[in-house]
């Protein structure tokens, strides 16, 4: 039976890989993508398979066009976000219209229309863990945000929890530990060495660069959300991860892609630290991988780090532009 997904969103990172896999692995969707086009966006993300989706520009705090795309699907699937922590330090305003004002209007449709949500929020909820333990994040773990971005992501998962309660709202959360892979904007810290030395420019590592994350390839958070839609339990939350293998401080992972691209191993610059900067993310993903089988392809950050860089290499027109406006904005 065909079903009819909304995917908010899916001009960004995961929204747009989730797209791609979703019309390559999972005919039974008939795909609308709505996206507001903001910096994070990229036209080209949806390259190859615009005549197998219908694309609404749109944002999803308008109450009148969420009440009208939701009314014809049959599930949403909310990507939309404003996604990096550092813009959040800068400005939280967008943090606060996107990921909770807009979390807050999708919620009023899905709720008239009784229709099924899945929510993509972000292991950032918990803040972090200190770097000498063994503790890792479990669905349990209490939300203690760190940043103003965490802090947006925080309150609508606590907004979607009151709606599945009080009204029964039929939604799944997922929180996963940091993405990467094609298509992910030049801010961020993998794609920005990556870019930098491609560009001949030195890559920039904040503070000491001992802060932990897990990186999760993203095909592989997709391949969960998927399960999810599939086989998760309404109601319930699902944290993904690709595990303690894919763990590395920052400093490690800087060293392996200036090992991968042919560089000497200190060719970067430590520049100042982020403020708040968490100290390590680190998932216990039992429950997914028993309830509902999933199980992370890349575990291996070396082998994901190739096929990223060599993406990279092969797609400079498509990031090219974005890459000095992103400067710019670091200004260091
Ligand atoms: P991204 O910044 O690459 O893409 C976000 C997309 O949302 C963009 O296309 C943007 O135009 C769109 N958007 C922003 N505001 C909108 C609005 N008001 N209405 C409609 N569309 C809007 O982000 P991403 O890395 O793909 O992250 C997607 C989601 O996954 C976010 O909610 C983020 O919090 C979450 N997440 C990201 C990671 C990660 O490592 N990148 C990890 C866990 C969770
Ligand atoms: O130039 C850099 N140098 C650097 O050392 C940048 C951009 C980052 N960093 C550090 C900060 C972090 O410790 O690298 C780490 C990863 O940074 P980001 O790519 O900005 O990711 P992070 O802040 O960990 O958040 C990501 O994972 C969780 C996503 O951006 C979030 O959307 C997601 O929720």
């Amino acid at each position: 039976m065909t079903e009819r997904i909304l995917i908010t969103g899916g001009a960004g990172f995961i929204g747009s890989n989730f797209v791609h896999q979703t019309v390559r692995e999972h005919s039974e969707f008939q795909i609308t993508v709505v996206d507001a086009m903001t910096y994070a966006a990229n036209k080209d993300n949806l390259k190859g398979v615009e005549d197998q989706i219908d694309f609404v520009e749109g944002d999803i705090c308008n109450p009148g066009l969420m009440d009208d795309l939701v009314s014809k699907n049959d599930v949403v699937v909310n990507f939309a976000g404003e996604s990096h922590v550092d813009n959040s330090l800068r400005d939280p305003d967008p943090f606060v219209h996107t990921n909770l004002l807009g979390v807050y209007s999708l919620l009023k449709a899905i709720r008239k229309y009784d229709r099924r949500l899945h929510h993509v929020s972000t292991d950032e909820v918990f803040g972090d863990l200190p770097l000498e333990s063994d503790e890792r994040f479990t669905e349990s773990t209490p939300y203690k945000p760190s940043s103003p971005y965490a802090a947006t992501k925080a309150s609508a998962d606590m907004l979607i929890a009151a709606w599945v309660r009080s009204f029964g709202l039929r939604a799944t959360v997922s929180m996963c530990a940091n993405n990467y892979g094609p298509r992910q904007h030049v801010e961020k810290f993998i794609p920005r060495q990556i870019t930098n030395i491609l560009l001949g420019e030195r890559p920039k590592l904040y503070g000491a660069g001992a802060n932990i994350r897990e990186w999760t390839h993203v095909d592989d958070h997709n391949a969960a959300v998927h399960a999810i839609l599939s086989k998760g339990k309404e109601g319930e939350t699902y944290i993904i991860g690709a595990g303690e293998d894919a763990e590395a401080p920052n400093k490690q992972v800087m060293g392996l892609i200036l090992e991968l691209m042919g560089q000497p191993e200190d060719a970067f610059d430590s520049v100042a630290d982020r403020a708040g900067h968490d100290m390590r993310y680190a998932t216990d993903t039992t429950k997914i991988r028993t309830e509902l089988g999933w199980r992370p392809r890349y575990t291996s950050l070396r082998d994901g780090l190739v096929e990223t860089i060599k993406w990279y290499r092969d797609n400079v027109d498509y990031w090219r532009p974005q890459k000095q406006q992103t400067e710019e904005r670091y200004g260091q």
